[in-house]
């Protein structure tokens, strides 16, 4: 008989969500006809689901030192340099591949251009053409002055007073702020420091990016030494995802609250239009990416069937839909490699993991949408030192994403943060992210399959060299 307190246990967080997006929807509903909430009111209706927001950006900082770290470390491991390096070369177009994608389906299609605007008559609007200081803007926070720069845009004084204010200004806010106006002391102190949001705000993630690839190559080179500062950031890694995971125990009320209070002050319904069209660009890229791209470069590298090679991985591929996750589903992507596709163990052990973890072209093409129709959302015009903004940040979130569920959702707001997109929209995305989170996580394993066929076809010399010269059977490590 079905298991259906294995099956709850499993998916309580889905079915919570799920639950939540429903009750949301009905409290919004039912708050906005019966009830006329004050200004205050909705604050504090919204104020959970702002909680939820600032939870999420609150483990940026770690989540990007850890994983990147980790993860760029790892790449230097013992496997042959070529066959480690191949794996990373394929990981880092396809996924460039996918986020170009995406960016031009999001362009074309506009799910988040409202109609009405068509008939401005753009005459006066200046053309967001890019000017080199964009560009120049975009190297200059690659490579900040100094480490404290490399985490945040604010300087230093500003930082404790913004990290304080994360939490205290809505508090302040809702609380203070209307009621007793003594507190003008700090008042004075967030006002003059223009407060915008969370500190997070204030991250300069590209920076921050490339002084952790840079890290993470230095330690991964550093022998036994490197090992201890592996160690520490693993650990650290470790620590910030169970955080996460205890953040995502609280998701549903965030949710709940999210929508309710997006329900109560939408004002146009066109929004709900909009969020279809956003779901479509996502599917429609994802179906692209996995039934056309990736096939054609199997094909033209391996020379078989890439779409016996799909039905090869169905079952991993199933598996990932169900339980959104890369990383569990990895000992299904083994046996389907393995066995149904007959993939050198050598090359499995190697690519699989490590692809799970760093390869995820679903969750970089659904990044760079989500970014790209918020922007939309909120009539920003993009210019094209933006847009490569998005495409870097998407890229590198999702090397920076780990293999488990939401993983996408939590990275996302690092490549709103980096274009300084107001990532409290993120709620609409919140509300559909566990079905499109199911999708993108298939077609990241289906990534990280192909590449390990790829791979393997690639380095058929090494394979024969390891065959002759290596006494370690390395079919069991
Ligand atoms: N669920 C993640 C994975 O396991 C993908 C994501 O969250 O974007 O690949």
């Amino acid at each position: 008989g079905l298991d259906l307190r294995g099956l709850l246990k499993r998916n309580w967080l889905l079915i919570a969500t799920i639950v939540s997006v429903l009750l949301g929807i009905g409290l919004g509903v039912l708050v906005r006809e019966y009830a006329s909430l004050s200004q205050l009111d909705k604050q504090y209706f919204g104020f959970p689901g702002e909680m939820l927001m600032r939870m999420l950006k609150l483990v940026i900082l770690p989540l990007i030192v850890s994983s990147m770290i980790t993860g760029v470390a790892a790449l230097d491991s013992e496997v042959s340099g070529k066959i480690g390096l191949r794996a990373v070369v394929y990981y880092i177009s396809t996924t460039i591949i996918a986020v170009i994608l995406g960016i031009v389906l999001v362009i074309t299609i506009k799910p988040g251009v409202s109609q009405e605007t068509d008939h401005i008559d753009r005459t006066g609007i200046t053309p967001n053409v890019t000017t080199v200081d964009t560009l120049l803007d975009l190297v200059r926070n690659m490579f900040p002055e100094n480490l404290v720069q490399a985490c945040f845009q604010q300087p230093t004084e500003t930082l404790l007073i913004t990290y304080v204010s994360t939490y205290v200004s809505p508090l302040k806010q809702v609380i203070f702020d209307q009621k007793l106006p003594y507190f003008s002391p700090l008042q004075n102190i967030t006002k003059d420091y223009k407060i915008v949001g969370s500190y997070s705000d204030g991250i300069n993630v590209l920076g921050l990016i490339v002084f952790c690839v840079a890290f993470g190559l230095v330690i991964g080179k550093m022998g036994e030494r490197g090992r201890i500062l592996l160690e520490f950031f693993d650990a650290l890694n470790e620590a910030t995802m169970r955080l996460v995971q205890i953040i995502m125990c609280y998701m549903p009320v965030g949710i709940l609250f999210l929508i309710a209070a997006k329900i109560i002050e939408v004002d146009d319904w066109e929004i709900f239009r909009k969020m279809g069209m956003y779901m479509v660009t996502v599917m429609t890229g994802l179906a692209i990416h996995s039934t056309i791209c990736l096939p054609l470069i199997y094909f033209a590298i391996v020379r078989k069937n890439p779409y016996s090679f799909i039905l090869g991985m169905a079952q991993a591929l199933v598996t990932a839909l169900m339980i959104s996750s890369s990383s569990a589903t990895l000992p299904v992507t083994f046996r389907c490699a393995e066995e149904n596709l007959r993939i050198d163990k050598r090359i499995t052990r190697f690519v699989l993991p490590v692809g799970a973890t760093i390869n995820m072209d679903g969750t970089a093409l659904y990044e760079a949408v989500a970014a790209i129709f918020i922007a939309q959302l909120n009539n920003f015009d993009l210019d094209i030192g933006q847009i490569v903004t998005v495409s870097i940040t998407a890229t590198v979130a999702s090397i920076g994403a780990a293999g488990v569920p939401n993983a996408g959702l939590v990275t996302m707001v690092i490549v709103l943060t980096a274009v300084g997109l107001p990532a409290n929209d993120v709620t609409l995305i919140v509300a559909v992210d566990w079905l499109l989170d199911r999708f993108r996580t298939m077609i990241n394993v289906l990534g990280d399959a192909y590449g390990a066929g790829i791979v393997q076809k690639l380095s058929v010399r090494e394979l024969e060299r390891m065959d002759v010269t290596s006494d370690v059977d390395l079919t069991n490590p």
